[in-house]
């Protein structure tokens, strides 16, 4: 009992991840590095284009979220394994609501020193989201995409009665 309510209360819960399993497309993919593997919900696979990057037409890849949401963050992540560690891309992370006009959310080298993956906050309605790889060291890459939304207030609401509930039980 203890256990359940100390679950409910963690307070790196960041919702569900709103990408997982949607339709993706990308300007290229190699056999076994399917767009749907950056959205599989599983680091070890990854979306690949094999091949370079040409800076002058980029590769990318895109989610379809299915409806509009106001996206609170999301998160990018690298190869989970060896294989291509230190194979470093640039990228530019941008946004649409119809598919057609798009807003950079943000730009970085992935992965950096420090981390295989990037969080970058949103605080915008959208529905698609694009990740293009301006530059590579190896071929254009992404294991994982993950979005999340803006808490609901409901959600909000269970979550502070969880931390109540899970400070009393520690108590
Ligand atoms: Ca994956």
């Amino acid at each position: 009992m203890m256990a359940i309510l100390l679950t409910i209360a963690s307070p790196s819960f960041a919702g569900l991840n709103i990408a997982l399993n949607k339709p993706t497309t990308a300007s290229a993919s190699q056999s076994g590095g399917s767009p749907f593997y950056a959205v599989d919900g599983d680091y070890t696979t990854m979306w690949t284009t094999g091949r370079h990057t040409d800076p002058l037409n980029p590769d990318w890849i895109k989610v379809d979220l299915g409806d509009i949401y106001l996206i609170s963050e999301i998160v990018l992540r690298a190869d989970y394994q060896d294989t291509y560690k230190g194979y470093r891309l640039a990228y530019v992370l941008y946004g649409s609501v119809e598919n057609l006009l798009w807003t950079e959310l943000g730009n970085g080298i992935l992965p950096d020193d420090y981390d295989l993956s990037e969080t970058i906050q949103v605080k915008r309605s959208l529905q698609y989201i694009r990740f293009n790889v301006i530059g590579s060291v190896h071929w254009a890459h992404l294991n994982e995409m993950e979005v999340y939304e803006v808490p609901e207030p409901a959600t909000l609401l269970l979550l502070g009665l969880g931390c109540l509930i899970a400070r009393k039980v520690k108590t």
